[in-house]
């Protein structure tokens, strides 16, 4: 670690690249130096600064004034440079443009509207859950974690069933697209046109099927709530916010217990604990690992100058194991603790407005697992998955003692 003179002030400098493979398959050494630099870490390779704490990642994202999202979330400063596509009503917006926006979402995605979503849920995760127990053996990611969402998230949009492969390719390119332009996302752009096509005739009403989230978006625009042209884009935040999510969430979860087989243990003898249980694997290795502010003004953290038109990279699952917020207990998977607080799925005004849904799906299929099986171990060597915003893996192979 280098200083480097700001304004008079030492800002700690760290020379590593986050969004290298090396990191990006074990972040957690990375992190803990990252927070023991300091509340605020230049990283020259990207010109950008970095915040891996809990108190202070918990304070910009409750920050919208300071630390805007409507530059983008992503590396791209969306005043300076051209996004990737027309940038979301939502995420990559501020108040009180974002409240107007947000509020129809979240009048779309209500508990009562999710709720109504559980009979409908609850007996594909039911029958998946009976199918893998049978079977013994089976991959948690490629038989379970991209299987279940796409059975219950599109149906419940509305989308056309012609075509749906491209939901996993597209938010493989939406989440690359938050970092820098290198290898990862030269790859997801390599197949990205027919993806992005496809996605964009789904979002149009006329694909949509009626009663689903998507038609309702759609029913929103014409109460008044949005317009009709931002209709089709909101619809779009839920293909890009709302598929690879939730399979990184299951992913990850499945992760976490089989390579802590006695927390299996106590989850298979109280299997109501599948909520709190879920949300302990979203601390403990976060899906989205990080995103960017930008900050509108000269600003300064802890005594530390931040400048204007400075991107800001939060590191999310970093906070989320942060030992001055979680005691020495961070590292550790244990469904006994109490994870309330994680910034899994953010804080603040842009909090994932899809969270009830995706508790749904992580609840339900964990709990159905937890009611079968009575152990899981890892059965071969799981395999990670790359992105340079969201973590994961490709194969997870398992097995599992039936109850
Ligand atoms: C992605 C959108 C963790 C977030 C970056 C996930 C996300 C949220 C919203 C959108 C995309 O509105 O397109």
């Amino acid at each position: 670690m280098s200083t480097h003179g700001l304004t008079g002030t030492d800002v700690p400098t760290l020379d590593d690249d986050p969004f290298g493979h090396r990191i990006l398959t074990d972040p957690y050494d990375f992190h803990a130096r990252l927070r023991d630099a300091g509340p605020v870490v230049r990283l020259p390779r990207y010109g950008v600064y970095a915040m891996g704490r809990y108190e202070h990642v918990h304070a910009s994202l409750q920050d919208w004034k300071t630390f805007v999202s409507s530059r983008g979330a992503g590396l791209t400063d969306f005043k300076r440079e051209k996004p990737w596509r027309p940038p979301s009503l939502l995420l990559e917006a501020d108040p009180p443009d974002h409240t107007v926006v947000r509020q129809a979402m979240g009048s779309v995605i209500s508990p009562r509207t999710v709720r109504e979503l559980k009979p409908v849920f609850r007996p594909k995760a039911e029958a998946l859950a009976d199918r893998l127990v049978e079977r013994g053996a089976f991959d948690a990611v490629t038989d379970l974690a991209e299987v279940y969402p796409l059975q219950v998230f599109p149906d419940a949009v509305g989308l056309p069933q012609e075509g749906r492969d491209a939901l996993l390719r597209y938010g493989a390119l939406a989440f690359n697209a938050f970092g820098p332009h290198n290898d990862l996302l030269d790859a997801a752009l390599a197949t990205a046109g027919p993806v992005q096509q496809w996605i964009a005739d789904s979002c149009r009403r006329e694909s949509l099927a009626p009663g689903g989230f998507g038609a309702r978006l759609w029913e929103a625009a014409d109460r008044g709530e949005i317009s009709h042209e931002q209709a089709p884009l909101l619809v779009r935040s839920l293909l890009s916010a709302g598929v690879d999510t939730t399979v990184y969430g299951i992913t990850n979860m499945m992760y976490a217990f089989a390579s802590h087989p006695e927390q299996w243990e106590r989850l298979h003898r109280a299997p109501s604990r599948a909520k709190f249980a879920f949300d302990e694997a979203l601390r403990f290795e976060s899906p989205v690992q990080t995103f960017f502010r930008t900050t509108a003004y000269d600003t300064e953290v802890a005594g530390v100058p931040i400048p204007e038109g400075s991107k800001v990279l939060l590191f999310l699952g970093s906070a989320n194991r942060d030992p001055r917020h979680w005691g020495e207990a961070g590292d550790r998977f244990d469904i006994a603790h109490r994870a309330a607080g994680h910034v899994a799925f953010g804080m603040g005004v842009h909090q994932c407005v899809g969270q009830p849904i995706a508790r749904l799906e992580a609840e339900l299929v964990l709990s159905a697992l937890a009611e079968r099986i009575r152990g899981i171990e890892l059965d071969g060597v799981p395999r990670p998955k790359l992105n340079n915003t969201i973590k994961g893996w490709a194969s997870i192979p398992v097995r599992v003692t039936p109850a």
